[in-house]
């Protein structure tokens, strides 16, 4: 498959790009910043461009005979409602008015856990629990969800939405024993959602085969995602912390706290 990447560049992003890449796809970059160093731009192809701007996005479609998008590109934090809704809801947009216009089907989409963040943590947390974010960047991605949606309804679009717990090399927190993703498991969770027979709008959670795990990976299994990482084999190198209990409490951890609280409108 041809693969637009965007977020290219970003952590999670230079994982896909390689290791879609390995897997047998030809990859496109796209990101705000240029190819990071070491990228071989004479084998695979890389725009630097915003993907909120939707010309820019247009230009890239036109150059590529495209069959899937994999949207990883976004602030990962916090931020005024505007620019959560520009970083996630209009990228989105952007990139599905493009799909529409040049035939591509396929979309898998890095949402978040934060889309139902707020919701209390207790048990096993499935896709049919209802929105509930805990930060404007859960309102994002709430929204982006709901954009693919309508698209998949509207257009017959393929959209995987992966509310991803915590990407990292290995869980750092007793909250990441049950909330993370590794790099492998990631590629493999971007591969399903390429490859899953039409799903039409699908979500599932990025989260690896963890003994902890607070979220339900059946979702991801029907549509092709085997986990085969479990954060349990860093238990011991984990050191509890003081802030574990209120990390517990809701799914979204530290994001519901009030250390995240601020104005939705930055007016300064
Ligand atoms: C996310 O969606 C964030 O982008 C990341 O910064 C982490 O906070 C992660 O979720 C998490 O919940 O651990």
């Amino acid at each position: 498959m041809k693969i637009l990447v965007t977020g290219a560049a970003g952590t999670i992003g230079q994982v896909a790009m390689v290791g879609l890449a390995d897997r047998g796809h030809t990859v496109v970059g796209l990101d705000r910043v240029p190819a990071p160093e070491g990228y071989d731009e004479s084998t695979n192809d890389w725009h630097t461009a915003d993907c909120a701007d939707a010309d820019a996005v247009a230009d890239v479609f036109a150059v590529h005979r495209l069959d899937a998008v994999v949207h990883l590109a976004g602030n990962p934090g916090e931020a005024s409602l505007p620019d959560s809704l520009t970083s996630h809801v209009v990228t989105t947009a952007a990139l599905l008015d493009a799909m529409v216009e040049h035939g591509v089907t396929r979309i898998v989409h890095a949402s978040s856990n934060h889309a139902v963040g707020r919701t209390p943590r207790r048990e096993l947390l499935g896709i049919d629990t209802p929105p509930r974010p805990d930060t404007f960047y859960g309102v994002a991605k709430v929204a982006a969800e709901a954009l693919l949606s309508l698209y998949a309804d509207r257009h017959g679009i393929d959209a995987v939405a992966c509310r991803i717990g915590s990407f990292q090399p290995q869980p750092e927190s007793v909250r990441q024993l049950s909330t993370w993703l590794s790099p492998d498991d990631c590629v493999r969770m971007f591969e399903a959602g390429l490859t899953a027979p039409s799903p039409g709008y699908a979500v599932l959670y990025g989260i690896s085969a963890n003994t902890r795990a607070w979220w339900d990976l059946e979702p991801g299994r029907r549509l092709g995602y085997q986990p085969q990482d479990d954060a349990e084999e860093f238990a011991q190198l984990v050191a509890a912390s003081p802030q574990d209990e209120d990390e517990a409490a809701h799914v979204g951890g530290a994001f519901v706290g009030e250390s995240m609280q601020r104005p939705a409108l930055d007016r300064a």
